[in-house]
């Protein structure tokens, strides 16, 4: 097919491409409906996509049992030196890991089409989007790509001749010899994987997964590792945060937007159905938002994607409905179960199942004993068809931000809600967040880790640099920063019961930061922060006892005197690169703390 283009950056790299990967067949798409369906078609045909008969224009995938989430391991981050990368990523010279990769590379898509799909990150046209183009020789690729970003010849439009693009190269590294069949799912053995970052030159290569973030690469590798870099360079913030606008019973508009380590509750609070009356909250973005200091010295926030990636289980009626509509139609599951209906099902659905095939392709009853879906098994949904999806989402302009919450998944320890004293102390509390380990990542072992503004997997550079880059911009916004607080919908009572109901109530800590930001509270300070004084935080209609709400909000000094050391050895692994702001944080919270 001859290409749509004439940006010569564009076809000299494809070019390139396709004489080292070697594919039967070159396909540029166009991002059309036809398209789509084509695709779709195709892979029904081949046995790699089921139709879901009870929901229009919806396909389920089973991916291979191997690759069913990112992998930490294999993402490298090959800056010129170590230090760039920092402690925290896998660093490989850049050069060495390209001479590996390029081994792999070669003749890898025999057998396959190379696609080329052009998209936007961000409303085509913006000054705050950035256009990729990523290579692969997955069709699934390229049917989810349709859905998380704005595809198509609308894109090469606005790349012109001469437009600047990020390259993302990706093969699900599995070529197929002559005559040979295809898998339903092919990929790589884990030690040939390799999700690889260039940030030097604005570079991604992934090799040997088909799933997510390794291998839809708008999103993680482009909008957060790679932007994350250009957005220091140049004075902004790509972060991992949600983004929503919550509306009080008087009118007024507040925008929040939150960073919670994988699968602890993003998409949730995007979502939001406030329980208390008169509060209404619309989902600008569930994942990730990019920010720059608008003409008015806000910081102002886009969603650099157009759907929704979700984790599937546990997403109900009862816990995210806006979610539930939103996945009715024109929407791709991977790894859930299909009912014998031919509908999808999963784990806490609040639906009963009789019984179909479960993700590894077996056939499965409820009362099996192993669950029917991964837990990171997915939906692909276009944010579009959320009913709360907010009427300025696409406003390239961005939505002013007021607060910013850092969270994390704790069972233990942490309170619901906490400010910050100022935005110094607001970093500290994002850098020194923790969690507990989910399914978003398979090779995740320790029971608790500091995940810093839950961007660990995602930082494309020295986070010891990142945190100087926050207070940075702390400077730049002065007054007008977002206000800092520290949430933890997760923890439990000693025989191992949520103290919180979470979800719809998660409106009432909103309500609480509201009214800290306008000053119509004023809180307790506590070592930790500030806290909800003595009835200050709406608990009206809340069964919820005393006793309840006391061991919620518990600060046990001991506790986090206890998690000094571990402290400690996090902040050193920085070195001399540690900003000497963070020094006098850790220095003041130990104070604070009487130790
Ligand atoms: P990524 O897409 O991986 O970045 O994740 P995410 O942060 O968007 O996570 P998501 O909202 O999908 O939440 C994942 C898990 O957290 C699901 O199992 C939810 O049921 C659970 N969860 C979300 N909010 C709450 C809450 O308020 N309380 C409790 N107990 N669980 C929650
Ligand atoms: C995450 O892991 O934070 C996700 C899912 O949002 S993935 O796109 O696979 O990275
Ligand atoms: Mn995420």
């Amino acid at each position: 097919m001859t290409a749509p283009t004439q940006n010569r950056k564009l076809l000299a790299w494809v070019d390139d491409v396709t004489r080292l990967c070697t594919p039967d067949h070159v396909y540029w798409c166009d991002g059309s409906t036809a398209e789509y369906a084509r695709f779709m078609d195709q892979m029904v045909a081949s046995g790699m996509a089921t139709k879901l008969s009870k929901r229009p224009n919806s396909y389920h995938f089973r991916s291979h049992a191997s690759d069913v989430a990112r992998v930490e391991d294999r993402t490298y981050i090959a800056s010129r030196t170590k230090d760039e990368a920092g402690p925290t990523n896998n660093w490989v010279a850049p050069e060495d890991l390209k001479q590996t990769m390029r081994g792999l590379y070669a003749g890898c898509m025999q057998g396959r089409t190379l696609y080329v799909i052009p998209f936007s990150m961000g409303v085509i046209g913006s000054p705050i989007a950035k256009i990729g183009v990523q290579i692969t020789d997955s069709p699934y690729v390229v049917v989810n790509q349709h859905i998380m970003t704005r595809v198509g010849t609308r894109v090469l439009q606005a790349l012109g001749q001469d437009g600047a693009f990020i390259p993302c190269l990706h093969s699900v590294g599995a070529p197929l010899k002559p005559g040979e069949q295809d898998v339903a799912w092919p990929c790589a053995p884990i030690e040939k994987k390799y999700i690889a970052h260039f940030p030097d030159e604005s570079l991604i290569w992934s090799y040997g997964s088909g799933y997510g973030g390794n291998a839809l690469l708008g999103k993680k590798c482009l909008a957060l590792r790679i932007a994350s870099v250009i957005a220091r360079r140049e004075g902004w913030m790509a972060e991992h945060m949600l983004i929503l606008r919550l509306t009080s019973p008087a009118g007024k508009r507040y925008h929040i937007a939150a960073a919670f380590p994988s699968a602890c509750g993003k998409t949730n609070l995007a979502m939001l159905r406030p329980t208390i009356p008169g509060w209404t909250c619309e989902c600008v973005g569930d994942d990730i938002a990019w920010m720059k200091i608008g003409p008015d010295g806000r910081l102002r926030a886009i969603n650099p994607e157009a759907g929704f990636f979700g984790v599937a289980p546990g997403t109900s009626y009862k816990s995210n409905p806006m979610a539930m509509d939103t996945i009715r139609e024109n929407s791709i599951f991977t790894n859930c179960v299909v009912t014998g209906q031919g509908d999808i099902w999963w784990e806490d659905m609040g639906v009963p199942c009789e019984g179909g095939t479960d993700w590894k392709g077996n056939p499965w009853t409820p009362g099996k004993g192993e669950k029917g879906a991964h837990p990171n098994a997915r939906f692909t949904a276009p944010a579009r068809q959320c009913p709360v999806i907010c009427p300025d989402w696409e406003d390239p302009a961005g939505v002013p931000i007021d607060i910013f919450i850092f969270g994390g998944r704790r069972t233990q320890v942490m309170p619901l809600v906490h400010e910050a004293l100022d935005w110094d102390h607001g970093v500290f509390m994002g850098a020194t967040a923790a969690s507990e380990p989910t399914a978003a990542a398979l090779d995740v072992k320790a029971k608790l880790r500091r995940d810093p503004m839950a961007m660990l997997p995602f930082c494309g550079y020295n986070v010891a640099d990142y945190w100087q880059h926050w207070f940075d911009m702390g400077d730049k916004l002065g007054a007008k920063a977002p206000k800092i607080f520290y949430v933890n919908w997760f923890r439990k009572s000693p025989d191992g019961k949520w103290l919180w109901p979470g979800f719809g109530e998660n409106g009432r800590v909103l309500k609480w930061m509201c009214e800290r930001t306008d000053g119509k509270v004023q809180g307790q300070t506590t070592p930790i922060g500030r806290m909800p004084a003595d009835g200050e935080f709406d608990l009206t209609g809340l069964p919820m006892s005393k006793a309840e709400w006391d061991e919620l909000m518990r600060v046990d000094l001991g506790a986090f005197k206890a998690e000094l050391t571990d402290l400690d050895d996090y902040m050193a692994q920085f070195g001399s690169r540690l900003p000497a702001r963070m020094r006098a944080q850790v220095a003041s919270y130990k104070q604070r703390l009487g130790d």
